[in-house]
């Protein structure tokens, strides 16, 4: 029988073109329940990245979900952005909404920790879209949640593939030290790296789908799409852009779509080459009770219909310009 329980989420990002369109999708699919949305500096500065949540909660109509902003810079290194990719406003491509939604007074560890805390043991899966810096901090500030969180779902890293230097992905690597503290906290933590992401692609085909639902909201993913497309052509020579991050919302939603594998991972922190590199062990089957696991194959065509199906329970939104 299929599994129709509503999981809780807190969604923790960077936006980031690809992490709005992960809030599309926790926001859109009636099996997701979002708790909180919280802002990591990431693709740009936390004041940009803030800014352009509450901007794509706006135009996703969310109501009644705390924004958080969270960590300035990482745990230990000095902070990094991605404007190749993501432009100078961490959004660039399209007309972004005055905010309609208020920023939450909490800091977003504190809110992450007490969301987690209010919720009984097991309820509450955490999905980092950023780098790792604010659940690596909730983790240090109270350990307990470690005990009470149902899954870490994070996209960053990979087993096969870097994006930020040869081997490390950019999440990881922008800090590496707070990736090391959420894979060996001892929670579950699924690794949707790029080996899974990098089949998310953008194609016409998935343009189709979002063209088809024919509304503003949908108008808007197209823009970001666009120039998320040109970013990855000039900056890494893809055919088509790879939407990382809601591979992590439609694998909560469905796991038959985003295939797993059991696998020790750990997180290079003193590589001259390789700091931030997700090191999984395929040497031999993962013991039983190895935390850790690595997405590895997507079912593309269900996670498009995923993101359209989210597009068209949204429906139309009237505040937008165009
Ligand atoms: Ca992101």
């Amino acid at each position: 029988m299929a599994d129709t329980a509503t999981r809780k989420i807190i969604l923790d990002c960077d936006p980031g073109h690809d992490d709005a369109v992960a809030m599309l999708l926790a926001w859109g699919n009636p099996k997701i329940d979002l708790l909180a949305v919280t802002t990591v500096g990431g693709n740009q500065t936390l004041k940009k990245v803030t800014n352009n949540a509450l901007a794509v909660g706006t135009v996703l109509k969310i109501e009644g979900v705390p924004f958080a902003a969270g960590c300035v810079n990482p745990m230990v290194r000095d902070v990094e952005v991605a404007p190749d990719i993501h432009g100078e406003s961490g959004l660039d491509g399209t007309e972004l909404p005055t905010p309609k939604i208020e920023l939450d007074s909490r800091h977003a560890v504190d809110l992450i920790i007490d969301t987690i805390m209010e919720h009984e043991p097991g309820e509450v899966t955490l999905v980092p879209t950023g780098p790792l810096t604010n659940i690596a901090m909730a983790v240090r500030k109270e350990p307990a949640i470690v005990e009470r969180v149902r899954e870490v779902v994070l996209m960053g890293g990979g087993y096969h593939v870097g994006n930020w230097s040869a081997v490390a992905e950019f999440n990881i690597k922008v800090d590496p030290e707070a990736a090391h503290v959420v894979f060996n906290a001892g929670w579950k933590v699924v690794m949707v790296g790029l080996d899974l992401t990098h089949q998310a692609l953008c194609t016409p085909e998935a343009y189709a789908k979002i063209d088809a639902v024919g509304t503003k909201p949908a108008r808007f993913i197209h823009e970001l799409m666009d120039f998320f497309g040109e970013s990855y052509k000039d900056a890494q020579g893809f055919d088509y852009p790879p939407v990382h991050d809601p591979c992590t919302i439609a694998y909560i939603i469905d796991p038959s779509i985003v295939e797993t594998v059991q696998v020790p991972i750990d997180v290079e922190l003193t590589g001259t080459l390789t700091t931030g590199m997700t090191v999984a062990d395929f040497r031999a089957p993962a013991p039983a009770d190895c935390p850790t696991w690595a997405a590895t194959k997507l079912d593309q065509e269900r996670f498009w219909d995923l993101i359209a199906d989210a597009l068209e329970h949204i429906g139309e939104n009237d505040y937008l310009a165009k």
